[in-house]
């Protein structure tokens, strides 16, 4: 979208300097720059923008397939729980969220009194955390590492220390982790 918008915006500022720089009348065709940039192109360049949207949206909606791993966010003020229903006897974690690299995973948030929002931009979109509701969505981290996380929803004075990690481990690593003992790793 980036590389697109700045095509776009060079092609739309070098249209706008035209008659500048010719200076007579229709230096540029207008019955073309209407119907041509005004009408056809946005609504190619919108309907493209559209189809990715939902192709985008519809990765990271959860689709109920076997085998995907299910973990638990809560949110409260001003910190994130991760829970792991899916490990049994693997106790939570404050603020790191260790899931398998490679394998898609699904995140179910909700929150513990107001609205915050989970969000990883490396690994994907944002999705509300609300009271009462849970909400889901299906995450993949292609490559082991540290992928950081914050509140995207202003959620009151300590809002932009709201941050977490996602801990994406290779499937040994993530076996280790799994079968160590106490709290909080
Ligand atoms: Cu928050």
């Amino acid at each position: 979208m980036l590389a697109g918008s700045v095509v776009i915006f060079i092609g739309v500022v070098g249209a706008a300097l035209v008659p500048l720089v010719r200076r007579r009348p229709g230096a540029l065709p207008t019955r073309a720059m209407l119907i041509g940039g005004g009408l056809i192109f946005p609504a190619v360049v919108l309907m493209a923008l559209l189809v990715a949207a939902l192709l985008v949206g519809d990765r990271l909606s959860p689709r109920g397939e076997p085998g995907v791993l299910r973990v638990e966010a809560q949110a409260r003020q001003w910190a994130w729980t991760f829970a792991y229903p899916d490990l049994p006897g693997r106790a939570a974690t404050e603020g790191v969220l260790h899931v398998p690299v490679g394998r898609p995973f699904e995140v179910h948030v909700s929150s513990q009194d107001v609205i915050h929002s989970f969000w990883a931009p490396r690994l994907g979109g944002k999705i509300d955390a609300i009271p009462g509701q849970v909400n889901v969505i299906r995450l993949q981290a292609d490559a082991p590492g540290v992928y950081r996380g914050q509140c995207a929803e202003y959620c009151g004075r300590s809002h932009a220390m709201m941050d977490f990690v996602v801990q994406a481990h290779s499937p040994a690593d993530y076996a280790a982790w799994q079968a160590a003992e106490g709290p909080d790793q």
